[in-house]
């Protein structure tokens, strides 16, 4: 099943929508509009009124694929003398709905940035239905916008609530219906649809500049180690790796390090380090240990005989004994490899330097079943270079999108981006991206939410031909049939050292992005040339109105080549690490505050009914206060600019008082499985502290 690809049904749905179009003007008058907001937005909610055509008013019969299908007005109804039924035969291509017509007058009007509560009586065979939504995009027209809550199987009349996240920029109108996916009958009766958003409470900010700018502060104490890798754990620790650290001292000593640092106490554990895990690949497996793979086998040699070579050796981190353990070797070396779990919990890995020096062509596959790397013959090759730490993200339909991001020198020959699909062993260029050799140390990120598959690449320079790194971004849609690259907003301008403004093109490279409980990217960090002259500059971009806002305040400390910034389960960002060309690092350690924890008080979430939560289910919270949205925010494993499984899952809401039903997606790769923080967030975006979920 794939209830997110309605989207290939647009033909046949309009075509359907045309004659319902021609046959209302021909027989019908219009049911009014309702008039107040606060009233049933829907036209026709009962499915009461009839066409001529046998079909409700306002309605449209929906769906794609090659399934035997029968669409019916029922008797049998909730309320009134009619319910709508789909009864779907030979289920396993596409899918069918009964939705609401995507005409001026029959679609509900809404306004960007309200969210909207919407409940359907509903009775079902079969638990795979979904509600499917659509928007109305004032430059676009209309196009595919998201999924929300399931419904469980139900004999008798069941109510089922939503809330929507929040209406995305340039939108007037939504459609929405029932999916079915699977053999059986839906019926569905008595549609409602509310403005659910609230007046702020008008809580007013006090911090002066920290209302607006946020604000760092550098911790009075260093780290212990050279943080090159950091890995958020699943009990809020961090894991800090450096291995040698870039020193090659330390590799000829063998003094490899590692740290755990607790954000609560400022406290560093070392950890004892098996190899030199210096530009490893790391991943969250859906246990919530990490999976290490690969790392430095040697420096690259003074006489110039021999490059960087690649580990085969492969790690497990246990967060509850802080101990690595050893598992099978990979089936080649790896320095700078990609990591990026799948929807069933299996890792794929690309890309890097081998134990020879020359670039991996080998896909490497980790069986979660089997806790084991597959050998060459077992995981299906398509023998490729994907150069060094290749942004790979996984995309909702399972396939993977290189995003063009990577380490070093120039981007891949043709267009600098793909999209890589394992199973069927097949790599297609996506055009677009501008500067493709010019994305060295550039940052990819899968926007919030989720479920829109937007990704933005931002900036990126090139530490061979080393011009100043540029301010570029690119964004593309990946639920687009054929996705395309277009050009985004432009990274602010900063100062570079001694307070000189940056002038023209000059961008960043060595840029981090981390997702934001309150929905926006925070950009910070990076440098204008390879291992020199750092960035200060620090922006807001905000994916529902695709902007940057400029002159949130700066990390004093410059984070250039090896420096990562991620989010903490407290909804502050941490920011380490910084290699300039002269060999040194900079041990501090500094935490940005946001905007959003000057706002007034946060929400805390008072319990959490379960803390495993299955694919396509409801799971209660209570909160103290009233929250306008919930998320999933997978935990940081970054390195280099590139933590291609970072992700913002929105979790629809069902609101009744102060308790709250968070609907998780029924498609595992949106969310691959594994631990999360759960934030729920309030009035003015104001996040609370993370609770611990794991899905899956
Ligand atoms: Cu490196």
């Amino acid at each position: 099943m794939n209830p997110t690809r309605p989207l290939l049904s647009r033909s046949n749905r309009l075509r359907i929508a045309q004659f319902l179009v021609l046959a209302l003007t021909l027989f019908l008058v219009l049911p009014q509009r309702p008039v107040s907001a606060a009233a049933n937005l829907i036209a026709n909610p009962g499915l009461e009124s009839m066409a001529g055509d046998g079909f409700p008013v306002c309605w449209e019969q929906s769906g794609w694929g090659d399934n035997g299908h029968t669409f019916a007005v029922s008797s049998d109804a909730h309320s009134g003398a009619r319910s709508m039924s789909v009864t779907l035969t030979n289920a396993g291509s596409g899918d069918r709905k009964a939705m609401m017509l995507e005409d001026a007058s029959c679609a509900p009007n809404v306004t960007p940035g309200h969210q909207y509560d919407l409940s359907v009586w509903y009775k079902t065979s079969t638990p795979n239905t979904v509600m499917t939504m659509f928007r109305h995009d004032v430059a676009q027209g209309w196009v595919y916008w998201t999924d929300l809550a399931t419904m469980p199987v139900a004999t008798a009349w069941t109510q089922q609530t939503v809330r929507t996240p929040q209406i995305p920029a340039n939108t007037d109108q939504i459609v929405w219906g029932v999916t079915i996916y699977g053999n059986g009958t839906l019926k569905t009766d008595d549609y409602t649809m509310s403005d659910a958003t609230q007046a702020a409470p008008g809580e007013a900010c006090s911090a002066g500049d920290k209302c607006v700018k946020g604000a760092w502060a550098v911790m009075p104490f260093n780290s212990p180690v050279r943080s090159i890798h950091a890995v958020v754990l699943r009990n809020g620790n961090v894991l800090l790796i450096a291995g040698s650290g870039n020193d090659p001292d330390a590799f000829a000593a063998k003094t490899f390090k590692t740290a755990i640092y607790k954000p609560g106490t400022g406290e560093f554990t070392a950890v004892a380090t098996p190899e030199d895990l210096f530009c490893a690949g790391h991943v969250q497996l859906k246990d919530g240990r990490i999976l290490v793979m690969g790392g430095n086998k040697d420096y690259a040699a003074a006489d110039g005989s021999h490059g960087y070579k690649g580990l085969k050796n492969s790690y497990i981190f246990d967060p509850a004994t802080n101990s690595y353990q050893r598992v099978n070797d990979m089936s080649g070396g790896s320095w700078y490899p990609s990591a990026t779990i799948m929807g069933n919990g299996d890792v794929i890995s690309l890309g890097g330097l081998g134990e020879d020096s020359n670039g991996t062509v080998l896909t490497q596959y980790f069986s979660d079943a089997q806790q084991r790397w597959l050998s060459t013959g077992e995981a299906k090759q398509t023998w490729s270079f994907w150069g060094l730490y290749p942004s790979m993200i996984l995309m909702q339909d399972g396939r993977l999108f290189y995003s063009g991001s990577h380490v070093f020198g120039n981007g891949l020959p043709g267009s600098g981006s793909s999209i890589y699909d394992y199973n069927a062993g097949t790599i297609t260029e996506v055009p677009g991206l501008r500067k493709k050799d010019e994305r060295d140390q550039s940052m990819s990120v899968l926007l919030p939410p989720a479920q829109d598959q937007k990704v933005l690449t931002m900036g990126g320079g090139n530490n061979e031909t080393n011009p100043d790194a540029h301010r570029l971004t690119d964004i593309i849609d990946l639920k687009k049939p054929s996705p395309v690259y277009t050009a985004g907003p432009q990274i602010p301008q900063g100062k570079l050292d001694g307070g000189v403004p940056q002038t023209g093109a000059q961008g960043k490279m060595y840029v981090s992005a981390v997702l934001l409980p309150d929905g926006k990217v925070f950009e910070t960090g990076g440098a204008l040339h390879n291992r020199a002259t750092p960035v200060f500059e620090a922006s807001m971009y905000d994916p529902a109105t695709n902007q940057f806002t400029a002159g949130m305040a700066t990390d004093p400390v410059p984070r250039g080549y090896h420096s990562s910034a991620f989010l903490l389960p407290d909804g502050r960002v941490m920011a380490v690490g910084d290699n300039p060309g002269n060999g040194t690092f900079d041990m501090r350690v500094s935490v940005y505050s946001p905007p959003y924890l000057f706002q007034g008080a946060r929400p805390q979430i008072t319990s959490v009914a379960s803390n495993q939560w299955a694919y396509g289910t409801a799971n209660r919270i209570t909160v103290d206060k009233p929250i306008v949205k919930a998320e999933l925010i997978r935990p940081a494993a970054v390195t280099h600019s590139s933590d291609p499984n970072q992700r913002f899952v929105d979790l629809p809401m069902t609101v009744n008082g102060n308790t709250v039903d968070l609907n998780l997606t029924s498609n595992p790769n949106l969310a691959p499985p594994g631990w999360y923080m759960l934030f729920a967030v309030g009035a003015n975006g104001v996040p609370s502290v993370a609770k611990w979920v794991k899905i899956g």
